[in-house]
This record gives structure tokens, sequence and C-alpha cells, in this order.
């Protein structure tokens, strides 16, 4: 598939799963914990400094964002999971989101980008959002973002901690820095080889 990716606009904001793309073009959906930098790398990948919005406010934006890319896919932006400050409403808002994502729109999903934090690692709510990918057979690949925190030592650490999750077997793990960039073209690559 050949794209133009900087030619992405924001096509859809939903709050409800009947308001979900109704056309057939493939999805790459980005997911992960609230704060873990999927603002910034989608801002990266467009090449634009903030078509999606870096949050002051984690955890709060409750909706499923489309961005159609060239006019040939979307980029997902699913909301983030375990922000605390939640209160019960927001959670069932967010549960009927990503449940009506992945049973109602999820049939045009191509592979999600699951983001983890390369400085903290895989949180508990990771690898429940891991063993669903994995159980639902949904392609995946996972974005080590903020690679730019720990040092070196460290980053080869938690690079090979997550390389030995049993949910992680035989999945990509691309590091990734909105800070410098490094990554980014491999995100991209990744992303062309799900569209095929
Ligand atoms: N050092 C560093 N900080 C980053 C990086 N990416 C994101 N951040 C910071 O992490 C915070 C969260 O970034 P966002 O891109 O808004 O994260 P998000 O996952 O979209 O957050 P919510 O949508 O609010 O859940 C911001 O303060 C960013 O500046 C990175 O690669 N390196
Ligand atoms: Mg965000």
């Amino acid at each position: 598939m050949k794209v133009n990716i900087t030619k992405t606009d924001l096509k859809i904001t939903a709050g409800l799963p009947s308001q979900f793309p109704a056309d057939r073009k493939p999805q790459i959906a980005f997911s992960g914990r609230s704060n873990v930098g999927k603002s910034s790398l989608m801002n990266a990948l467009i090449g634009r400094k903030s078509l999606a919005r870096v949050s002051s406010s984690p955890g709060k934006t409750i909706t499923v964002n489309f961005y159609e890319v060239d006019n040939a896919f979307y980029l997902v932006d699913l909301p983030g999971y375990g922000y605390a400050r939640r209160t019960a409403s927001e959670q069932a808002k967010w549960s009927k989101l990503v449940d009506g994502y992945f049973t109602e729109g999820g049939e045009r999903v191509t592979a999600v980008a699951q983001l983890i934090d390369l400085k903290v690692g895989a949180t508990k709510d990771d690898l429940m959002m891991l063993d669903f990918l994995r159980q639902a057979e949904i392609p995946f690949f996972v974005v080590a973002t903020k690679a730019d925190k720990p040092n070196k030592t460290e980053r080869a650490a938690m690079l090979e901690k997550l390389r030995a999750l049993p949910v992680l077997e035989g999945i990509t793990i691309l590091p990734f820095s909105a800070q410098s960039g490094e990554g980014k073209d491999a995100v991209v690559a990744e992303i062309m080889k799900a569209l095929g």
C-alpha cells in the first residue's frame, strides 16, 4: 500500500460504538495505559505537532478517535486504561467503548499497536490487554514508548524482560521515543506491513 501518512485528518470522535465508521477501510488501533505516550506516538507518525491531543489531564478523554490516512485506512486512538482516578461511570464508558470496538467495529481491525512504557515495563493492565489480544487472535505488535527515559543498562534489561514474557513470544517489539524520533520509521514500516 502506497500512502502519504502526513495526509491525515481526524474523521470521527466516537463516544458511542454506534458512531464508529461505517465504511470498510482497514484500521490500525493504538492501545495502552493512560499516559503511555499514545498521542505523542501518533503525532510523530503523522508528522504533526498536535493532531492528536497530548493531554494535561491524563485519562480524561474517553472517546475512540479515528484518524483517516490518505483516504486509505484509519489510525484508531483507543482510550487509555489504568487511570486510577477514573470514576465508576467513566470506567463503565471505557468498557463499553473498547468492548464495542473489538466486537462491533473490531472485525475491521487489521492490527493493534500495543504501547508499553519502556521505563515502567508491562503493568498488570498491560498483561490483561496482551492476553486479550492473544485470545481474540488479533494481530498485534508492541511499541515500547519513552525509550529515551531509561539509561542504556536499564533499557537493555527492560527490553529483555518484555521479550521474556510468554504472552509476547514471537511478537515484534519496537522501541520508540517521541523525544528523539527513534523507532518512528520502524513503526510506520510495521503498520504498512500489517496493511499488506
Ligand atoms: N521523555 C518522554 N516523554 C514522553 C514521550 N512520549 C510522551 N511523553 C510524555 O508523556 C506524557 C503523556 O504523553 P501523551 O502522548 O499525552 O500520552 P497518552 O498515552 O496519549 O495519554 P492520555 O491520552 O492522556 O491517556 C506527556 O507529558 C508527554 O510529553 C517520550 O517518548 N519521551
Ligand atoms: Mg492521548
